[in-house]
């Protein structure tokens, strides 16, 4: 078998790197490991930055993000027993749009599948072959336990976090910059509307919670937990007892109504960037080459900034045989990546409990918070970032 760009993982790098390709006349086929049922019902992320609908809008994918997504104007902080808003829309004249990740995923398989173009799914890829400078390969295994190799100009290693793209670059060839958080998320999907109009991110002293939402009827709701937190010790009275105690529902915070929770899980909170996203004739995308917090809701909106420079880098060199574009792709999507992680780990910092904080550090996270929600300048700042840098 032979193709363009053998793409490794149908997670929304993977998807939409195809779609992008597609759009320009280049031929990929898609490697997943998983079932598509499997991944269009992973709950993850829920909040698409200004440029990444538009791009979702402007490649023929908008319709149903149009119809059901919601769109956010703002959010609100709360700290101190009080809610701030900072408007998104005041400030940067830009807004968000709540839409799962799940969607946005199930909207690229139905269009390339509509399209006659394949995904295999249940296909693990086992091995790639990228050092040779004519060419690159990678081998697959079906799940009956058959093997084959798919020849291919270029592999994208769209495979997350645990994927075999990052992990064939030898370690020598590696420079990685990580930081774990000492806490989590413990999250779960309910069956009650949302809390609020908006998202509200809490600082509490007994730790950080979000209410979000993924429709007028489901919400998405997280608290900071310990970073070997038992689920098990999490019955869902606890959690929506714990959630009102943290957004002061019995002083005047917002109202809490419970729902039959449908999924729980536990978030690692986690930085992680892969200093180059190229080693010869593959490039990382996506969750493969950086991980950042939750908290300024970016992976997912990283993982498609990433996928645009790579489909234009990749359209340059079919164009015209140019390599600039493709040279660039590593330092150009960099540089986003490391604000991202600036902004993300700004969120994280100023938001949660650090049981390491003494009265000093408390005092300077409370200070940040007032001026963040008190000075135009700061509050322009956290929203430029929330709703998305522009592309370069
Ligand atoms: P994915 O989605 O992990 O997809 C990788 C795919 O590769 C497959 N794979 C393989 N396939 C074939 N052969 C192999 N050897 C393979 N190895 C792996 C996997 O099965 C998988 O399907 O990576 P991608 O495409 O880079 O997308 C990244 C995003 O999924 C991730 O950054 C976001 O979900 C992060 N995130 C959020 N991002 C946002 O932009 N906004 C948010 O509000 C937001 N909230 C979140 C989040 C992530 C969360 N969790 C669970 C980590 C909230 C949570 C709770
Ligand atoms: C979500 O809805 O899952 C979500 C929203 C905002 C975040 C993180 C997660 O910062």
């Amino acid at each position: 078998m032979r193709t363009q760009v053998a793409i490794v993982g149908a997670g929304p790098a993977g998807l939409m790197l195809a779609h992008l390709l597609h759009c320009n006349g280049i031929e990929a086929i898609v490697v997943e490991t998983r079932s598509r049922a499997y991944i269009e019902r992973r709950v993850r992320a829920g909040v698409l930055e200004h440029e990444t609908a538009r791009l979702l809008d402007e490649t023929g994918l908008g319709a149903r993000m149009h119809r059901e997504g919601l769109v956010h104007r703002g959010i609100e902080l709360r700290f101190a027993d009080r809610n701030y808003r900072i408007d998104f829309e005041e400030l940067t004249g830009k807004t968000v749009l709540v839409y799962g990740q799940q969607e946005v995923v199930k909207d690229l398989i139905d269009a390339r599948l509509a399209a006659g173009l394949p995904i295999l799914f249940e296909h693990e890829v086992v091995s790639l072959d990228v050092g040779d400078p004519a060419g690159a390969s990678i081998r697959v295994r079906s799940a009956d336990g058959s093997e084959y190799t798919i020849d291919a100009d270029f592999v994208a290693g769209c495979d997350g976090f645990h994927g075999i793209g990052r992990a064939t670059i030898p370690e020598s060839d590696q420079t990685v910059y990580d930081h774990t958080f000492p806490f989590a998320w413990l999250g779960i999907l309910a069956e009650s509307p949302p809390v609020s109009e908006e998202l509200i991110y809490a600082n509490h002293e007994r730790g950080f919670a979000l209410v979000s939402m993924r429709s007028r009827t489901v919400s998405r709701m997280y608290l900071q937990c310990a970073n070997d937190e038992d689920l098990d010790e999490w019955p869902d009275e606890r959690f929506w007892q714990e959630l009102r105690v943290r957004f002061g529902s019995e002083r005047g915070g917002p109202v809490i109504s419970e729902g039959t929770v449908l999924q729980k899980g536990i978030t690692p909170m986690r930085s992680f960037v892969c200093g180059s996203m190229r080693y010869r004739r593959l490039f990382l995308a996506g969750d493969s080459a950086h991980i950042v917090p939750p908290t300024g809701a970016k992976g997912m909106n990283l993982a498609i900034a990433d996928v645009r420079v790579l489909a234009r880098a990749l359209e340059g060199w079919y164009a015209s045989g140019s390599t600039t574009l493709l040279d660039g792709y590593s330092e150009t999507c960099l540089r986003r990546v490391w604000k991202t992680q600036r902004f993300s780990t700004y969120m994280t910092r100023i938001l949660h409990t650090f049981a390491s904080d003494g009265p000093f550090e408390r005092n300077v996270q409370r200070a940040e918070l007032d001026y963040v929600t008190s000075s135009r300048a700061a509050a322009t700042s956290l929203a430029e970032s929330y709703v998305g840098l522009p592309f370069e």
